[in-house]
This record gives C-alpha cells, sequence and structure tokens, in this order.
C-alpha cells in the first residue's frame, strides 16, 4: 500500500479547509521553473501531514477550543500540456488527460456553439487556453491562504514578467457561513459520501464503500492501465468551474412544488427529490417524506443506505431514479441487478473521491426578488480518481446525462437526467418520479441550473516523482 508521506494531501485524507484558492498557471521557462520546483516540494502538504492536521484540530475541539487553529495545505498539478511544455514525454495512460477537457466539451454536453464546424463551450476565456497546472492553497482563514500562496509564488518564482510561470486565473472559494457551513448553494449538505480508500481511511462510517487503492492512485491495486513507474502514488483530478443559478432553482422549487403539502414543504419535498437528500443531508432512501436533521448530520447514519428493496424490481417510491446522488453512486440499483438480468454490476471503479467548495456571495435580496442571478456563484468542483474515463467523465456522460438510466427498473419509468448536473448541451432536460405519488409523469426541467463555465484535467504527482521528475 501506499506511504501517505508519499502521496499529496488532497487527493486522499483531504484539506481542512474554510477558504482555497486555486491558481492557474502557464510555464514559461521550463528549466527555470523545474529549479524552483526543488524548493517547493518539501512545502507540499502530505497526505500523512493531512492527516495529522485533522488529528489536531479535533484534538483542539475535545478540549473546548473554537474552530480556528491555523492549518493550511499546499498542492500542484499538472496537466497534460504542463508535462509537453516540462519536456516529460511518458505516456500516462488516461485518454481525456491526454487530450485536455476542452476537446472533451461537447461530449460532457456543456452549453456553447458550433463555430466554423468547431464545438466552443461558453466558457471563460482562461480555460479556452493552455493552463499548464494549478496551486491549490487552503487554510483556515482568507490571511492564511494569502500568506502560503505568496511564499508560494515567491518560491516558484510565479510572476506575470521574468518569471518560471504566471498566473492564467486565480479562483477563490469559501466556506459558506453560519448555518451554511458545509452546504453548498442550493442549500445541502455535502460533502458526506465519498469512498473509504483501502489500508487509507481504515475506519470507514457504516454505509461507507472502500475501494482498492488503485481506484483513486496510478500503480495500485486494481488499477489497469500500463503507467511509468514514476506515476504510482499519483492521481487525475478532474476540475470544473460550475456556476449554480440559485434563485432560479429556488424560483423552480416554488412553481412545481409537490401538491398536497403547504407551498413552503412541497418546494422543500421537491428539491429533496431532485437531490436524493434532504438540505439537512438526511438521505431520501432513508427518511422519504420528512426532514430529520439529526439523522442528517450524523455521519454514523447518514450514508448507511442502498436503495435496496424487498420487490424484485427497483423502484422511486422513496428516492427517484434520477436524484443526483442516486444518478452519481447507483449502489444497489447496479450492484442489485439480478444474474438473470446480466448482473451484479460493480460500482467499484466509477467511484470518486470530491473536494469541492463553493465559491461567490450569498444570494442578495434583489436577486430573491427578481429570481435572477446577477452575482457569479457555484461550486469549484473536483474529484480524484486513477482513470478519468472510468470515474468523472463516465459519471457525467453516461449516468447524470443518460436519460435511460439506472436500466434496472420498471419499463414504463424513464428516469431522464439528473436535474442537478445533467446535460445536453442546452437542449431540453426533463425526469420522472419526482412526484413519489405519480412516478411516470414527465418534470420538463430548466436546460441548466448548474453551468460550466470551464475545467481541465490535471495529474498530482507523488512527492517522490515531484522530486525526480519533475523538480531539478
Ligand atoms: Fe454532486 N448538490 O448540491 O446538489 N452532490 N453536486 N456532483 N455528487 C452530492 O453525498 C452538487 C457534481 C457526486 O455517494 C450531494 O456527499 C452540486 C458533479 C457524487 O451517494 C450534493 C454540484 C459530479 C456524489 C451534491 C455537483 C458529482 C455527490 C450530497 C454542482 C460528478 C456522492 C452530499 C454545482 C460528475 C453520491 C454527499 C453518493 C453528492 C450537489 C456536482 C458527483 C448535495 C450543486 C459534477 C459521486
Amino acid at each position: 500500500p501506499a506511504d501517505l508521506n508519499n502521496v499529496q494531501g488532497d487527493v486522499v485524507i483531504g484539506f481542512s479547509k474554510r477558504f482555497e484558492s486555486a491558481v492557474f498557471f502557464q510555464i514559461d521557462n521550463a528549466d527555470a521553473f523545474r529549479k524552483q520546483l526543488a524548493a517547493l516540494v518539501p512545502k507540499i502538504t502530505t497526505a500523512a501531514q493531512a492527516a495529522s492536521d485533522k488529528d489536531k484540530i479535533k484534538e483542539h475541539k475535545r478540549n473546548g477550543g473554537k474552530d480556528l487553529l491555523k492549518i493550511s495545505g499546499l498542492n500542484i498539478s499538472f496537466s497534460q500540456t504542463g508535462l509537453t511544455a516540462l519536456g516529460i514525454t511518458d505516456d500516462l495512460g488516461d485518454g481525456p488527460f491526454r487530450d485536455g477537457q476542452l476537446k472533451g466539451a461537447e461530449a460532457l454536453g456543456d452549453s456553447g456553439s458550433t463555430v466554423n464546424g468547431v464545438f466552443q463551450p461558453n466558457w471563460v476565456p482562461a480555460f479556452k487556453n493552455p493552463i499548464h497546472g494549478v496551486i491549490i492553497v487552503s487554510g483556515d482563514s482568507h490571511a492564511t491562504v494569502e500568506e502560503r500562496l505568496l511564499d508560494t509564488k515567491n518560491t516558484l518564482k510565479l510572476s506575470p514578467q521574468g518569471g518560471t510561470c504566471h498566473e492564467i486565473i486565480r479562483l477563490n472559494g469559501a466556506v459558506r457561513p453560519d448555518d451554511q457551513k458545509g452546504h453548498e448553494h442550493f442549500g445541502f449538505l455535502d460533502g458526506i459520501s465519498n469512498p473509504a480508500v483501502k489500508d487509507i481511511d481504515t475506519t470507514p462510517f457504516p454505509g461507507q464503500e472502500t475501494v482498492a487503492q488503485g481506484i483513486v492512485l496510478l500503480g495500485r491495486e486494481k488499477d489497469t492501465p500500463p503507467r511509468p513507474s514514476w506515476a504510482l502514488d499519483g492521481s487525475f483530478l478532474a476540475f470544473r468551474y460550475l456556476f449554480q443559478l440559485v434563485p432560479e432553482f429556488n424560483d423552480f422549487l416554488r412553481q412545481n412544488a409537490i401538491p398536497g403539502l403547504s407551498p413552503e414543504d412541497g418546494a422543500e419535498f421537491l428539491g429533496a427529490r431532485l437531490v436524493g437528500r434532504w438540505k439537512s443531508g438526511a438521505p431520501l432512501d432513508l427518511t422519504p417524506l420528512k426532514d430529520d436533521p439529526e439523522l442528517g448530520k450524523d455521519p454514523q447514519r447518514n450514508n448507511n443506505f442502498r436503495y435496496d428493496f424487498p420487490e424484485d424490481i427497483q423502484t422511486q417510491d422513496r428516492c427517484p431514479f434520477a436524484a443526483h446522488v442516486r444518478k452519481t453512486n447507483p449502489r444497489f440499483d447496479l450492484e442489485g441487478v439480478p444474474p438473470e438480468k446480466g448482473g451484479p454490476f460493480s460500482t467499484e471503479n466509477r467511484r470518486i473521491v470530491r473536494r469541492g467548495i463553493p465559491f461567490g456571495p450569498e444570494v442578495t435580496p434583489q436577486e430573491k426578488q427578481s429570481k435572477t442571478t446577477t452575482q457569479e456563484r457555484g461550486l469549484l468542483f473536483r474529484c480524484y480518481q486513477s482513470n478519468i474515463a472510468n470515474g468523472f467523465q463516465f459519471i457525467q456522460e453516461s449516468w447524470a446525462n443518460a436519460t435511460g438510466f439506472p436500466p434496472f427498473k420498471p419499463a414504463d419509468q424513464v428516469p431522464g437526467f439528473d436535474p442537478i448536473i445533467g446535460q445536453v448541451n442546452s437542449g431540453t432536460r426533463s425526469m420522472t418520479g419526482a412526484n413519489p405519488n405519480a412516478a411516470t409523469a414527465s418534470l420538463q426541467l430548466p436546460t441548466e441550473w448548474v453551468v460550466s463555465k470551464g475545467g481541465e484535467y490535471f495529474f498530482s504527482p507523488s512527492l517522490p516523482a515531484l522530486k525526480t521528475t519533475f523538480a531539478k
């Protein structure tokens, strides 16, 4: 198994964070960059350090301390064009990584238009130009992030003129305030369900699935393609710059509130049906008719469900097939398919390690009133996996965007799109099962509430690879 001193901390374990910045950069002078990188490598946060930071925070809280320990994390990752700029020519064996995300944007379903026969997604310009790498800096406060980032820039000699590399775009994320802490901008508790990695997350929560190390780390058990030896213990990072149309989402919930309840409760219930969890985090599969905030925040219970039923076919009585968390981790919808139907199908190699953070301000009173987004906000989505085609890309294209998925269901119930992230290049979307009393009824959805404005695929090398293959 991997040594946690060799793996970057964001890949496994994860950073403890309130604030985070992602600085996307382009390399100008490969030799000089490699030299400065040698000085940066000892400063990079390993998984061992990230784990010890987590323990420190726990200890601090146990002693009655407020959650203000000074903690920060630093990681670095490179795109295919970044490897090429550095003169690293070994093939990492991952198609989507090699091609870059821009080329795959149309297939991912992003909105855009075709100009002279070439699809152009509606991305911000920064992501339409080559990005060589990304530095991720996290911390307990804005000041901690600034301090660590300044030191990183100085160490790397990242500067607009005459440095080793320069910044293309910087994106800043922050945990939302007060009782929305840990919730994404639509209001739902996030970061509940990640797979446990074998021999690393050794005490999984009930219902938390343990995956082989090679599902996340290259070169480990169950990682299949041939890799250069230096790729061992690295991981692919899929980054997505996703805007969220929050007032529009809330307006839709009110307009289409589930009947038979007060308008507020009907809207709340519809929101839960779209996501598959209540805003508190409580899964519909365990509490299908009303929220249970105690369950929502209890890690011993809030992931302990499988969508398994005593019936001989899967149903969407408790949770729609298309609900975001069911589409993106179908559990028993695949693992419970009986042998006579060709099953069971394992979902192990579809699992990803998610590490997103919200960006942008809270919804303003004006936006609420006009039901129209005027401020940019959303999710700086990122996830790690050893194989992008099996992980992020498969979940987006073959599950969220695939109207027939999951397959093992009553013939008259076409699940439709994942209402949160499912997309088809601004085409029309619908789903069934939103109303628990009308499983076959189709609900028309807006073309998108989550709008992709950019992204890239990166490789997060191990510490030994950074020292020997990347730095000099
Ligand atoms: Fe999702 N949301 O607020 O609705 N996501 N997601 N996601 N997501 C999850 O279980 C959300 C996105 C997954 O194991 C929760 O931890 C939003 C992308 C997966 O049961 C909530 C955006 C992809 C899971 C959200 C967004 C995924 C998951 C419940 C974009 C991959 C775990 C919290 C702005 C292609 C499912 C939790 C499981 C959970 C939301 C993006 C995948 C609330 C707003 C792009 C695998």
